[in-house]
């Protein structure tokens, strides 16, 4: 496959001041000693990106939103625009992690909306899809998943393939338990099919859910797993690069 691997990490409301600088100091020694081969991004509060966008400098360490406004400017109280993520340095930001579809109220609709404004203003759309554990259990899954990237592909067309797509099983998400390399990859399997009828094949496909240093290597060493969404495993530096090094 020519598709380049990514690592991202999910900080989620973690960090601070302190930490950060720590903890991304920690990351840069050891990128430093091993070239990652993959894209190695975090994904950190909004309030953080000025903070990190110099402390990523000169090291392989791309920046991304945890989230990003449907809209371009305006009376939209308390949200922060793609363009404004850009100038802080993100590269990539989330749209519809679970957490924003669980405790926000986020639809199918208002991630595409979400993904449609980050391109259009600089910012790569990490797509996060995903079924909970009722859906699983009712033989919904493809359903589900399939349903909430059709929102994206239907709003986006052929620029779809200039999205990035994580798939987290909701079921697995904070919980230690994680997708088996083969329940992952069916699913991944599905989403490629439903990307290549978008003429987005060479979307990468990120897998989501407890992924750390024990599983990683084999849930990447799937087909059509191109890489990871990391939270918990990302907060800590040896983990995480332990993560990194997984992925060639
Ligand atoms: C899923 C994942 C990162 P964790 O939310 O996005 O978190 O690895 O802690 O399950």
């Amino acid at each position: 496959t020519h598709r380049k691997k990514i690592i991202a990490g999910n900080w989620k409301m973690n960090g601070s001041l302190q930490a950060n600088a720590a903890l991304l100091q920690a990351l840069a020694a050891g990128l430093q000693v091993a070239a990652p081969a993959c894209a190695v991004i975090v994904a950190a509060p909004a309030v953080y990106l000025a903070q990190i966008q110099a402390l990523v400098a000169g090291t392989p360490i791309a920046l991304a939103a945890q989230d990003v406004s449907a809209h371009d400017a305006g009376a939209y109280t308390g949200e922060v625009s793609a363009a404004m993520l850009a100038e802080f340095g993100a590269s990539h930001a989330l749209a519809g992690h679970s957490e924003r579809r669980q405790y926000h109220g986020e639809t199918d609709a208002a991630v595409a909306a979400k993904a449609a404004a980050a391109l259009a203003g600089g910012i790569t759309p990490i797509v996060c899809v995903g079924e909970t554990l009722q859906e699983r259990e009712q033989g919904q899954t493809a359903a589900v998943v399939a349903r909430q990237l059709a929102a994206v592909i239907d709003l986006l067309g052929a620029r779809t393939r200039d999205i990035v797509v994580a798939y987290e099983p909701v079921w697995a998400i904070g919980t230690g338990r994680t997708a088996t390399p083969e329940q992952a990859q069916q699913v991944h399997a599905a989403l490629r099919e439903q990307l290549q009828h978008a003429d987005a094949q060479d979307v990468c496909i990120l897998y989501g859910g407890s992924m750390n240093a024990a599983n990683a290597a084999q849930l990447l060493a799937q087909p059509d797993i191109d890489g990871g969404l990391v939270g918990g495993a990302s907060l800590k530096a040896q983990d995480f690069l332990q993560i990194v090094a997984a992925a060639r």
